[in-house]
């Protein structure tokens, strides 16, 4: 590593010991190489940083979840842009190309678990984007919602009230705009995946809606850390279809 990335480095154990202090450890550092600011076609290039060992993570070093080494969520403060890509390693660097056509500042995280000792971790960083559409204005608050859709795909969330530390079961119920049959098959190993973000965007959970007994209808296990409102972004297949349906829920 170059001095300035060891710099940046210590930098970002610092910064991520304090924006992360509600986690239970920051286990993986995530430090740009090779990014640009630009709005339109971004090729992000990262290192993750073992914190324990010092040491890179290579591809090597991560355990397959979800049919994938390595996750990557990107969001703007705004709450409303959302991106859920998978880099790839080059030998040297993690890459990962997207658009993002809005300008912002947006968080990044990488998610996936550490081969040596079975542990996940979520790692981020921030990305400001500039020159191209207006960024999204910061909602006053955020809007709370248990139902939307992405096209003609919908979901309903069970209306059941959820309470800071302790785990909920909530359901999901799968329709269509049109009243058809949403026609639901596994995205990533799951029924769908939830991806919860407090509001103010610093704290992220990724948790999978396993199948009910019912036909479209799913549940998801979760304890929301702490109270207050979360946005919900909620990604699945209809008709092999990727639909992402953001909600918000309030956490008590
Ligand atoms: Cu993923």
């Amino acid at each position: 590593m170059k001095l300035y990335s060891t710099i940046l480095f210590l930098f970002l154990a610092l910064f991520s010991s304090s924006i992360m202090a509600h986690e239970e450890t920051q286990k993986v550092a995530l430090e740009p190489e090779l990014f640009s600011n630009q709005a339109g076609h971004i090729t992000y290039e990262f290192q993750l940083i073992d914190l324990e060992n010092k040491t890179l993570i290579k591809d090597s070093d991560l355990t397959v979840e979800n049919e994938k080494l390595l996750h990557f969520i990107a969001y703007d403060s705004a709450l409303k842009e959302f991106q859920h890509l998978h880099p790839i390693y080059t030998g040297k660097n993690w890459v990962i190309e997207f658009d993002l056509k809005r300008n912002g500042d947006y968080w990044i995280w990488a998610q996936g678990q550490l081969s040596r000792n079975k542990t996940d971790f979520s790692s981020s960083n921030k990305l400001s984007i500039m020159g191209g559409i207006e960024a999204n204005p910061l909602p006053a608050k955020l809007q709370l919602t248990r139902s939307g859709n992405d096209s003609i795909s919908s979901i309903t969330l069970s209306s059941n009230k959820i309470i800071a530390k302790k785990e909920v079961m909530l359901n999901l119920k799968f329709l269509r705009t049109d009243g058809t049959t949403a026609i639901i098959t596994n995205y990533l190993g799951a029924m769908a995946h939830v991806i919860a973000v407090t509001d103010d965007g610093d704290s992220i959970t990724h948790v999978h809606v396993m199948n009910a007994s019912k036909i479209n209808e799913g549940m998801v296990h979760s304890t929301f850390a702490t109270s207050g409102k979360y946005r919900l972004w909620i990604q699945f297949l209809d008709n092999n279809i990727l639909r992402t349906v953001p909600l918000a829920v309030e956490v008590f």
